[in-house]
């Protein structure tokens, strides 16, 4: 059964493959099928509050949140009507012609050849016109969501990583600029200007309910668009197989009013406060010695480049690219076994005591 309706669901997808950009509707089915293989992973380890977000992967099927992606919507549902009826009509015609019992007079009579012929020339002419209107509907709607409306009232740069996404908010003045990891914030109702990198292999970016996908490639600078017209959470995905935790390359887009955008960014652009307690200090001084090889916490020693941005950690409802719930014990959970819960993952499962573990989790849990 799923088999059937998956194959009927991606028929328009494989239609339009035909038309547009076979290649990336080609990986989009694959990111199907990852989807799938992703929930069956996301279930595997321990109860540890995994999948959280509810949100269905082909939801975009069915909604869209911004001028981005609403064209592209419409889009398929009119190539998946049009396509489910012919589907149907075909069948109809076929069953037809399998219980269409032959006149009974000579059953071997074969009948005249250029019998029939119109019922040619009239399927391939409507088939083309159908076709062609399909081709060009498809390229109106390609130009219609190649540019926003008005321009950019924000500029970021998401760089893929394996397996997790590095978020900057770049400022004329150095000082405002701010990295994050794995959680872009964006006001609601403005178009949002995503500069797209990559640091290793090639990734692709991709928040289906707001804009379409778009490759990062090593070396080049692509860019896409996107605007959420209202307030929530919007799952993205890589969508280009990059390795082993493809699949577990997940982002969250959180669209706000403009002026809980603007408290955001102004939290995040603090620098990590100063600590005072011993137990912190102790966490502090492990994680010094560590960790800072890899991560950052702006305000502190700590400037490895390769890692996702510590500095404001607990402002995150997920961590690891969304395969964990950030609350503490995740946390713990995630530093002591980070290649059970992520095998492959650039962090090692860091191997500590009971007291290395609570001084780092009280130094962690300063991090707002
Ligand atoms: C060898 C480099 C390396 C070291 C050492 C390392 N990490 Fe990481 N860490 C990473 C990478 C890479 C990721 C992203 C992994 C992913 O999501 O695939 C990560 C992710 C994390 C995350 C999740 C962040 C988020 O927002 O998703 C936390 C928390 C974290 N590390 C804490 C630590 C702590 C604490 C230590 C020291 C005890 C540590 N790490 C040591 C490389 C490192
Ligand atoms: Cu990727």
């Amino acid at each position: 059964m799923l088999k059937k309706e998956t194959f009927i669901f991606n028929l328009p997808l494989f239609a339009s493959a035909l038309m547009n950009d076979y290649e990336s509707r080609f990986r989009h089915f694959a990111a199907v099928k990852y989807s799938f293989f992703s929930i069956g992973l996301a279930a595997a380890p321990a109860n540890t509050a995994l999948a959280e977000n509810g949100v269905a992967p082909l939801n975009y099927f069915l909604h869209s949140h911004g001028p981005a992606a609403t064209p592209t919507m419409y889009l398929g549902w009119v190539f998946a009507a049009l396509l489910a009826a012919i589907f149907v009509i075909i069948a109809l015609l076929l069953a037809g012609a399998v219980f269409r019992k032959r006149p009974t007079e000579d059953p071997r009579a074969i009948g005249r050849e250029d019998e029939g012929m119109p019922w040619i020339y009239i399927g391939t002419g409507v088939s083309t016109c159908i076709l062609f209107a399909l081709a060009i509907y498809t390229l109106v709607t390609l130009n219609v969501i190649a540019k926003p409306t008005h321009a950019p009232g924000l500029t970021l740069t998401v760089t893929g990583y394996d397996w997790w996404w590095k978020v900057e908010y770049e400022d004329d003045d150095p000082a405002l600029s701010f990295f994050t990891a794995n959680e872009i914030h964006i006001p609601v109702g403005v178009p949002v200007l995503v500069k797209l990198k990559s640091a290793d292999v090639i990734h692709a970016f991709w928040v289906p309910m707001l804009a379409g996908k778009t490759q990062m490639i090593p070396g080049l600078t692509n860019q896409q668009w996107l605007q959420a017209d209202a307030e929530g959470v919007y799952r993205g995905q890589c969508t280009q197989y990059c390795g082993v935790q493809h699949a577990h390359m997940g982002l969250e887009v959180v669209a706000q009013s403009a002026a809980e955008f603007q408290k955001w960014q102004d939290a995040q652009r603090k620098t990590a406060v100063a600590v005072s307690t011993i137990d912190i200090k102790a966490g502090k001084q492990l994680f010094l010695e560590r960790c800072a090889g890899c991560h950052t916490i702006r305000g502190t020693e700590a400037v490895g480049a390769h890692a996702p941005d510590l500095t404001h950690l607990k402002s995150r409802r997920l961590i690891a690219a969304g395969l964990l719930t950030n609350t503490p014990d995740n946390l713990v959970q995630w530093i002591t076994h980070a290649q059970d819960l992520k095998p492959g993952a650039r962090m090692p499962s860091m191997v500590l005591t009971a007291t290395e573990i609570s001084a780092l989790s009280a130094f962690l849990s300063t991090l707002n």
